[in-house]
């Protein structure tokens, strides 16, 4: 059975040029809800540790550095299939080779620059949801 939660973050690029309400609104049009959210800036000792399972690749470093450069829009998101359905609203990882109307492609600058992340499994959403929420409360 497929998973119900999901996890996101808006990334520094799309935060700071004002795209958070833009991106909000189509990941709730797109029938997700949000069940727990806040504004926040990961250090570089953070973000180091959220994306720990690239630290061999190298933009690892790149990759560090951008999300610990500016605010972020961290959120657990709730609807039938998160995870995968999040994936597709968000797009692929590279904007250029994005669905067009995918956040990435609308949003997304570069590469690194990609405006959002999206969980991988529900595994990952579990884990990364912690990371960020001590204490998830049920609405
Ligand atoms: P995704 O975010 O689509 O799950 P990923 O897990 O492979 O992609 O990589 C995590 C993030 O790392 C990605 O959102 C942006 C950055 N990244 C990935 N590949 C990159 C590359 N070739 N050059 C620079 N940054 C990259
Ligand atoms: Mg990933």
């Amino acid at each position: 059975m497929s998973g119900t939660r999901t996890f996101t973050m808006i990334k520094p690029d799309a935060v700071k040029a004002g795209n958070s309400g833009a991106i909000l609104k189509m990941i709730e049009e797109a029938g997700f809800r949000i069940v727990a959210m806040k504004l926040t800036k990961l250090s570089p000792e953070k973000a180091g540790e959220f994306y720990a399972v690239h630290k061999e690749r190298p933009f690892y470093g790149e990759l560090v550095e951008y999300m610990s450069s500016g605010p972020i829009i961290a959120a657990i998101l709730e609807k039938d299939n998160a995870v995968e359905d999040f994936r597709k609203l968000i797009g692929a990882t590279n904007p250029a080779e994005a669905e067009p109307g995918t956040v990435r492609a609308l949003y997304g600058t570069s590469i690194g620059e990609n405006a959002i992340h999206g969980a991988d499994s529900d595994e990952n959403a579990a884990r990364e949801g912690s990371f960020h929420f001590a204490q998830v409360e049920m609405f």
